[in-house]
């Protein structure tokens, strides 16, 4: 299975996103790594290219509500089919409440929010995600 993953915006936090390329490999996925600055639009260009069955977008410096607020709009412009989308991170600034930050987000397009999550707890629940969509 595809997977296209980075870190969105400006942000320059690269650790995370070298373990997610790690652990991502080592469960199976054929991992499409834009690494850290990366643009909504560019991730989902890449999701066309290479026919990705999931985005897995990293946020770390707090701002992605700004990047990725226009996702709806930009999804609407292409058939995705049934691609994943999921981000996961420091999706707010500071210590942001999950019950108002995932509802959030799941507005933006995404289909699975992970503020704050273990790594290896958001990869299973992801797999999970793609066995109940029968992938
Ligand atoms: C190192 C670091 C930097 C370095 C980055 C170097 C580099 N090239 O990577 C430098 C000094 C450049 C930096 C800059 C900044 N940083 Co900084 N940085 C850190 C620090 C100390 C460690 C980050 C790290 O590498 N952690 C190790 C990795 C393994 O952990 P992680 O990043 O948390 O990722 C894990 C999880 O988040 C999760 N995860 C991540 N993505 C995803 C995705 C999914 C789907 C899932 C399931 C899980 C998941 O899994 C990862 C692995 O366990 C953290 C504080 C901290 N102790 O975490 C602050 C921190 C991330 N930085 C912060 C900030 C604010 C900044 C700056 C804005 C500061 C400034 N005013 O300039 C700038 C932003 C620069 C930019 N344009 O992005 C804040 C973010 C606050 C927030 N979001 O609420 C933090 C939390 C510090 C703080 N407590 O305020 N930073």
């Amino acid at each position: 299975m595809k997977v296209v993953t980075g870190v969105v915006g400006n942000d320059v936090h690269v650790v995370a996103n070298r373990l997610i390329d790690i652990s991502l490999r080592e469960r199976g996925f054929e991992v499409f790594n834009l690494g850290v600055n990366t643009y909504l639009e560019e991730f989902l260009d890449a999701v066309v290219e290479t026919d990705a069955d999931v985005l897995l977008i990293s946020s770390l410096n707090g701002e992605a509500e700004g990047w990725c607020r226009d996702l709806a709009i930009l999804k609407s412009r292409y058939d995705f089919g049934d691609v994943v989308f999921a981000i996961g991170g420091n999706l707010g600034v500071g210590e942001m409440n999950p019950e108002t930050l995932v509802p959030k987000y799941r507005g933006y397009g995404f289909d699975l929010v992970f503020h704050q999550i273990d790594l290896n707890v958001g990869l299973d629940r992801l797999e999970e995600h793609l066995k109940e969509r029968g992938k």
